[in-house]
């Protein structure tokens, strides 16, 4: 075609990028460059570019879902969302994320900051590795990249402008809204599953409490546009050393409800719970590690209300919930009952859209390498229906459930535990 984009290769990459300044400065000499592509993900390519000065990543989309092929065109202009979303986050929570380094928008390909020993957090949880402070680290990613995101603390012009830039990422949010709020529900021509799970499937796509229930939480997606997401905040899109923890992958980035992605993030972690039985050498053998799973879970929620907490004390400059509106009523205690209101509708999403996650990721398109590598059958589709009955619990009776101990002992007793 006349596009002048085109897909990088291995062995074409030094010519094409060994010229940018931003590149060689980190690597050294491009004579000397070897170049991996790693990329194992649903939709782009990934490269390591190891040079006799440093590494960096190169990352460019393609243009279709990987995962399916030319047949499902996709724009490339995700690239433009995921540098954006990535430079907004790295100013919101720094450190949180890769540095970017170079961005080509016509190439759609951005360069960053390779992380060195840094894995991907779902391969560390199959493998049974702990990290510290992960929970903590992941609830304040949230706090801080949500509520700077919001109306809550930025200037409304330019959340309105933001607003307005993210809208245009059409075509991954409709990936969302069909893969994960109504695919899972219906016979969809992508979807797969277990087909020991069928008389669950069954049961759960005749369910029209939870049908109703999903399409609900879709249309809190599509139009509560409450903050900046990063829109697929599952742990593959976490990166883990013993020390560190960042977050990658935002080119899902889009306007959206908070529960969003502190559900989506939690779902996943409950999932590894789940999967775990189905890597056990025997029975219980894992027993401590399941409770570290479901002890970063709580640090994820508590962490995340704690720093949403002091935000909302000191950096509550924004249009809604003004301070000078609660200066008469003594003690900020209006606005204290305003945010634990905020916090509790935001609770209430959460656990919405953790439950339909779990379900998407075990009935739709996107499956996860936890479930998807128990090899005995019936094995998998005990650990996958558990997820998929806390999924329909937490869903369906969000607004009941008040507390994460709650959730957390839903977990363990349908677990058998
Ligand atoms: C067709 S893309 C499938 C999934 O992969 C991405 O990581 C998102 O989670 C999406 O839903
Ligand atoms: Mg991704």
């Amino acid at each position: 075609t006349d596009s002048p984009y085109k897909a990088l290769e291995p062995a074409t990459l030094a010519d094409r990028l060994g010229s940018i300044s931003a590149i060689r400065e980190r690597t050294g000499d491009p004579a000397r460059w070897s170049v991996r592509e790693v990329g194992d993900g649903n939709l782009n390519l990934v490269f390591i570019i190891d040079g006799p000065d440093g590494s960096v990543i190169v990352k460019q989309a393609l243009p279709y879902v990987r995962l399916v092929g030319e047949s499902w065109p996709l724009p490339l202009k995700r690239a433009f969302f995921e540098y954006n979303a990535l430079i907004r986050q790295a100013e919101r929570d720094p450190g949180s994320v890769p540095e970017v380094y170079h961005f080509d928008e016509t190439q759609a390909l951005i360069v960053m900051e390779f992380l060195t020993p840094h894995v991907i957090l779902r391969k560390s949880l199959m493998e049974g590795r702990t990290h510290p402070d992960l929970g903590k680290v992941l609830g304040e990613f949230c706090a801080r990249t949500l509520f700077r995101g919001s109306d809550l603390s930025m200037p409304t012009a330019r959340r309105k402008a933001d607003l307005a830039l993210f809208a245009g990422n059409v075509e991954l949010c409709d990936i969302t809204e069909n893969l994960v709020f109504s695919d899972p529900y219906f016979a969809a021509p992508l979807n797969r599953h277990t087909p020991a799970l069928d008389p669950v499937v069954t049961m759960l796509r005749a369910d029209t409490d939870l049908k109703i229930t999903a399409q609900h939480l879709k249309m809190a997606f599509a139009n509560n546009a409450e903050t900046l997401l990063h829109g697929d905040l599952h742990t593959g899109s976490v990166m883990v050393s013993d020390s560190q923890t960042r977050v990658i992958d935002p080119e899902f980035a889009t306007y959206g409800p908070m529960g969003f992605d502190i559900g989506m993030l939690i779902a996943n972690f409950l999932m590894a719970y789940f999967a775990q039985d189905g890597h056990a050498e025997a029975p219980g053998a894992r027993a401590q590690y399941k409770e570290w799973i479901l002890s970063v879970v709580d640090a994820i929620w508590s962490h995340f209300s704690a720093e949403f907490t002091r935000l909302w004390r000191t950096e509550r400059s924004g249009i809604l919930y003004q301070a000078s509106l609660f200066e008469d009523q003594g003690h900020g205690l209006a606005a204290e009952k305003a945010r634990l209101e905020r916090l509790a509708a935001i609770w209430r999403d959460t656990l919405g859209f953790c439950g339909i996650e779990m379900h998407r990721r075990t009935l739709g398109l996107a499956h996860i390498a936890e479930y998807d590598r128990i090899e005995d059958e019936a094995l998998r589709a005990a650990c996958e229906a558990r997820g998929l009955m806390l999924g329909r619990v937490l869903a369906v009776g969000r607004a009941e459930i008040t507390s994460m101990a709650e959730v957390l002992d839903l977990a363990r007793k349908i677990n058998g535990e």
